[in-house]
């Protein structure tokens, strides 16, 4: 099983779209494992966006990340970090798919509702960024055997 993170960014919390999205990854089956309230820091964002640093934008990133706190959530599935971006759409929310989060939420490339992890790898490092391991629970999944055919895990 795989874990990923998601963070529910500024832009979800003061359009009051926490419930919506937290419903969607609901309602496909991935697990929540872990989930707070976290006011981000520009060290923190620094090294979360540090592939951004060079970019003329990345202040406006900051701020905007900075806006309100946010909702960092981690999630546990099969395949959980693939099914989680595809889930979220593409960056620029005008282009997004319709039926992702960002394609029905987002006008924006920068106010784009969700941050998911990009690769099983980068999942690792940014649940580690964000959770602490008494953070991380690992309950049963009760309906477990109507969400995966047990060849499947
Ligand atoms: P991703 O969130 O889809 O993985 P990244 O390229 O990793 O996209 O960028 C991280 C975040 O930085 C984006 O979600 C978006 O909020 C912001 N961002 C990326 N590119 C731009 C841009 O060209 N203008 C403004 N903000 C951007
Ligand atoms: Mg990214």
């Amino acid at each position: 099983m795989q874990k990923t993170l998601v963070i529910l960014k500024p832009s979800a919390i003061q359009r009051g779209l926490v419930g919506e999205v937290i419903s969607r990854f609901e309602k496909k089956g991935l697990q929540i494992v872990g989930m707070k309230m976290i006011s981000l820091t520009d060290e923190v964002l620094e090294e979360h966006y540090a592939h951004l640093k060079e970019k003329p934008f990345f202040q406006r990133i900051k701020e905007s990340m900075k806006m309100s706190p946010v909702i960092v959530v981690a999630l546990k599935g099969i395949d959980a970090v693939e099914v989680v971006r595809k889930m979220s759409g593409t960056t620029n929310g005008r282009e997004a798919q319709p039926g992702t989060i960002r394609g029905d939420y987002s006008m924006s490339v920068q106010e784009n509702i969700v941050h998911a992890s990009d690769s099983p790898a980068t999942a690792e490092i940014e649940l580690e960024r964000f959770f602490s391991p008494t953070e991380l629970f690992d309950y049963p999944q009760l309906m477990h055997v109507h969400i995966y055919a047990n060849d499947e895990y």
